[in-house]
């Protein structure tokens, strides 16, 4: 039927809603791994190969096999659902880098702060960003092969979260896995402005 009902919801779908997700979390913690599982388009990428002069800076500890470093950002993108497309943007992990994040972070929704358990003091300062700019965020720790395993809750303890803040566990490089942490992410950010929406008690 051309001019049924279902027609005109398959024109709005032409629209969907896009929403802003970084991807932070420390050096080698899986970031581009993530925006690359999930990305319906090939994932732009700036990456650098790490040089002689770079080695003392970024450290390899952890992450042996790791021979690029992303210098600018990761970008990618997933359709959640026809309706709803989320942009990811993959945070530079080094410290050097910080100057880009405030222009990143303008008009994100939420944010993936990805955690290696070996290096979990790496993904601290990627917390206290989002905490002290009020960005929700879901950790995602990163099961690599051969770091222990950790339960949620011990995570979110060592990271001294709120109560509200989802830990998951995920392999980066599994799209499914990946998934499943962005959607964690938009649904603690919806909750939140639910939240922030209810009318104040009289
Ligand atoms: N075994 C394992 N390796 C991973 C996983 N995620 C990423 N890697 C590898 O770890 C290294 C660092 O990942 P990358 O995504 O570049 O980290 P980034 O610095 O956060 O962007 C790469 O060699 C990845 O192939 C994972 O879930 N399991
Ligand atoms: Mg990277």
């Amino acid at each position: 039927m051309v001019f049924g009902r279902s027609e005109r919801r398959r024109a709005a779908a032409v629209e969907p809603v896009t929403l802003k997700i970084l991807v932070a979390g420390g050096f080698g913690a899986g970031k581009t791994t993530l925006v690359g599982a999930v990305s319906e388009i090939k994932p732009l990428r700036t990456e650098e190969m790490l040089t002689e002069a770079g080695r003392p800076v970024d450290s390899l500890d952890g992450v042996e096999s790791k021979r690029t470093t992303t210098v600018a950002m990761d970008f990618g993108r997933i359709s959640l659902r026809e309706d709803l497309v989320l942009y990811l943007f993959g945070t530079p992990g080094q410290d050097r880098f910080w100057f880009l994040w405030d222009e990143l972070a303008q008009g994100a929704l939420g944010a993936v702060v990805l955690a290696d358990t070996r290096r979990l003091h790496d993904c601290f300062a990627a917390v206290d960003y989002f905490e002290r700019r009020g960005i929700p965020f879901t950790v995602a720790v990163n099961c690599f092969e051969g770091a222990d395993r950790y339960p949620a809750e011990t995570v979110r303890e060592a990271l001294d979260l709120d109560s509200g803040t989802p830990v998951v566990l995920c392999d980066a490089r599994d799209r499914d896995s990946a998934k499943e942490v962005l959607i964690s992410v938009v649904e603690h950010a919806m909750r939140i402005s639910a939240g922030q929406r209810q009318p104040a008690a009289t």
